[in-house]
């Protein structure tokens, strides 16, 4: 029989949960995870122990594998820290935002790393999962926990970087099914990682060094971001032009070897919106910015991509102008608060970006806002009334406006639709419907990357 490997994983979120009871799944594996009794997410300690999935989206698998792990002691949830002192490996999945200088926020990180530099024991290996600015591991982790043990790096510990792929929606699949980056710094680290990997991932393991890995991270979600920009940058042009992007990239990728990117209300989660500033954070802070004149695609495209919600406003206006209408006495419907599709993940929700907009360019005017979701719940949504009931939303409504692409709104009966609300406008920011079914149903329609004059 095999060793009893004892885990800790700091920070029970979208990766820390789902990399968690993988890893308690494996035979002669025990894992506590560590959280903290935070106002915010404090409840999620007892409700883990009870075997139960915090997350309210479609998670394929996770509730069956939570409720497993716990039911065979092979899970629990606690916020002391001195579960670490037993642990072989300790997992860092805490959050790493972005303020709005778009520097990084590690305050969790360091206490974090503080702690751990307490509480663990020589031979141990540390892996931060978190994204942080290419650097932070070697710069900031590293010394804290070396000056706080006394211990040192790939002699008395190991400390690996290696960062998470998850998806709300896919947080299993993603961890099992993607290729994982390792960056131990030592072949003995790499091999220690290798083993813990090795028992939940199917796919590679590539082992490379700890800021090359850091650096794939942020230059991935970099890449995605500058993409998507570059489809919302074709999206407006060809609203002028009079033309379907949507169309046009179906074209193109009709090409095999061609992927381009959706245009949309705007790029919200916790990942996109963050990685590209860590990028940019890192080259400032640990490169000799040599070629910083050069450095120019990165922040345009953030800045593009956080336009698009300005943008659906604007589109909301047109439209409103059309049916004769000022921006008053009006009952504004929002459908999606999540970032994303089928997901209850609100972080950085483009949703939330139209409202403020909405309320601080018509704060003095007689607006009654209402959000509809069929996953999100009150506990996590506080901008405006917010129900999951479709005809309580649309009911004399003025706009409708879709921020996300929900599977439950590409069948919406138009026809019963129009005979609710009072007036017939929507706005589509994820091509959700086909503009010559809603105008034929009696809509003034706006959609992202289509023009609105009729041909
Ligand atoms: N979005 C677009 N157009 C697109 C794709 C996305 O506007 O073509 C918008 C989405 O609506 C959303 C935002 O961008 O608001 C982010 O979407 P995402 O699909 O990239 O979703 P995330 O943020 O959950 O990204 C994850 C990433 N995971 C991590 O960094 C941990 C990312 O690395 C993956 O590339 C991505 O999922 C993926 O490809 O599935």
């Amino acid at each position: 029989m095999s060793e009893t490997v004892h885990i800790c994983v700091i920070g029970m979120g979208y990766v820390g949960i789902p990399m968690a009871v993988l890893l308690a799944d494996v035979e002669n594996f025990y894992v506590t995870g560590i959280q903290r009794k935070s106002q915010r997410s404090g409840w999620k300690i007892d409700w883990l122990n009870n075997g139960k999935n915090p997350f309210e989206g479609v998670e394929p698998g996770l509730n069956e594998i939570i409720k497993r792990v716990v039911e065979n002691k092979k899970f629990h949830v606690t916020d002391d820290f001195k579960s670490c002192e037993n642990a072989d490996y300790i997992l860092i999945d805490v959050q790493t935002p972005v303020d709005d200088e778009k520097n990084p926020r590690y305050e969790s990180l360091i206490e974090v790393s503080e702690k751990i530099s307490k509480h663990m024991k020589k031979g141990v290996t540390i892996i931060l999962e978190s994204t942080v600015a290419p650097g932070t591991t070697e710069n900031i982790v590293q010394p804290i926990i070396e000056e706080g043990s006394g211990l040192v790096r790939g002699k008395d510990f190991y400390l690996v970087f290696s960062f998470e792929r998850v998806m709300p929606g896919k947080l299993l699949e993603y961890i099992i099914n993607f290729p994982r980056v390792i960056g131990g710094g030592c072949k003995e680290a790499n091999v220690k990682a290798m083993f813990l990997y090795g028992k939940v991932v199917k796919k590679e393991l590539q082992i490379t060094d700890t800021l090359t890995a850091e650096l794939t991270k942020c230059i991935e979600n970099a890449y995605r971001d500058v993409n998507i920009a570059f489809a919302n940058e074709m999206a407006l042009l060809c609203e002028d032009f009079n033309r379907d992007i949507f169309e046009i990239i179906t074209l193109i990728n009709y090409r095999h070897d061609r992927m381009m990117h959706s245009p949309g209300s705007g790029v919200g989660g916790h990942c996109l919106t963050k990685d590209p500033w860590l990028l940019i954070y890192g080259f400032e802070k640990y490169t000799n910015t040599r070629n910083r004149d050069h450095i120019k695609l990165i922040p345009e495209s953030r800045s593009l991509n956080d336009f698009m919600p300005i943008h659906m406003v604007e589109l909301m206006e047109d439209a409103l102008k059309e049916a004769g209408k000022i921006v008053d006495n009006l009952k504004i419907t929002i459908f999606g608060v999540s970032y994303k599709a089928n997901t209850d993940d609100t972080r950085n929700t483009p949703t939330e970006h139209i409202l403020r907009i909405l309320m601080k360019r018509y704060h003095s005017h007689n607006i009654n806002y209402i959000a509809h979701d069929p996953y999100v719940k009150e506990k996590d949504y506080q901008m405006t009334e917010l129900t999951n009931n479709f005809s309580e939303a649309i009911i004399n409504s003025d706009v409708l406006i879709f921020v996300t692409n929900h599977k439950e709104y590409y069948d919406i009966d138009l026809k019963m639709v129009k005979e609710k609300v009072k007036t017939p406008i929507i706005i589509d920011g994820r091509n959700i419907f086909d503009k010559k079914v809603v105008e034929s149903n009696g809509f003034i329609y706006r959609k992202i990357g289509e023009g609105s004059n009729k041909p």
